[in-house]
């Protein structure tokens, strides 16, 4: 295949921009003839896990199975982008542990929260500000910014391209792809 498989593990909070990078750069992936595969909540959090709300223990139990399932997709060659908010460090560090060292690629699609708030495409934040939504990450739920990711994308300040150019540049550098 010309690749190795690994997970791209998006973490960032809500409007931050994982999905939209993590398919920008699957599709770019793929007409390089990559096998990609991105889970998000609308493969997992409406399938495997519509029995998990946003509790932290929720939060938890729905971030532990997405590892395995990723996992999966390790073993069976493929290189699997996940865009999860993933708020809790411990919890991606035990998703970090289940695959080789370097097949796990975290990603902190960072952007402040008020930029985050102010493109609010779902009008979730004006919700959750209004005591729609309880606890809401960022606002009455933590996140956790990793700490020594191997990627930083400035979402706020780069434009799509040069993002999913940056993760590019870093995987081939890797020798990921
Ligand atoms: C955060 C919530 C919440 C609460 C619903 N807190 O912007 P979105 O809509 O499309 O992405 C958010 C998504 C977060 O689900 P995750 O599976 O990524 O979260 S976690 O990793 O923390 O388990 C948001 C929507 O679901 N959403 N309620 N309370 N985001």
């Amino acid at each position: 295949l010309g690749q190795k498989p690994g997970i791209l593990w998006f973490t960032g909070l809500s409007g931050s921009g994982k999905s939209t990078l993590a398919d920008a750069l699957e599709a770019s992936l793929f007409e390089q003839g990559r096998l990609t595969y991105v889970l998000d909540g609308d493969n997992i959090r409406h399938g495997l896990n519509r029995d998990l709300g946003f509790t932290d223990e929720a939060r938890v139990e729905n971030i532990r199975r997405i590892g395995e399932v990723a996992k999966l997709f390790v073993d069976a060659g493929v290189i699997v982008l996940t865009a999860f908010i993933s708020p809790f460090r411990a919890d991606r560090e035990i998703v970090r542990s289940l695959v080789e060292p370097d097949q796990f690629i975290e990603i902190h699609a960072r952007a402040p929260l008020d930029v985050c708030e102010q493109r609010d495409p779902k009008g979730l934040y004006k919700k959750a500000r209004a005591g729609e939504i309880p606890h809401f990450t960022g606002i009455d739920s933590p996140y956790e910014a990793p700490e020594d990711p191997e990627l930083i994308v400035d979402t706020a300040d780069h434009g799509l391209e040069a993002c999913v150019a940056q993760i590019s540049d870093a995987l081939r550098e890797r020798g990921m792809i």
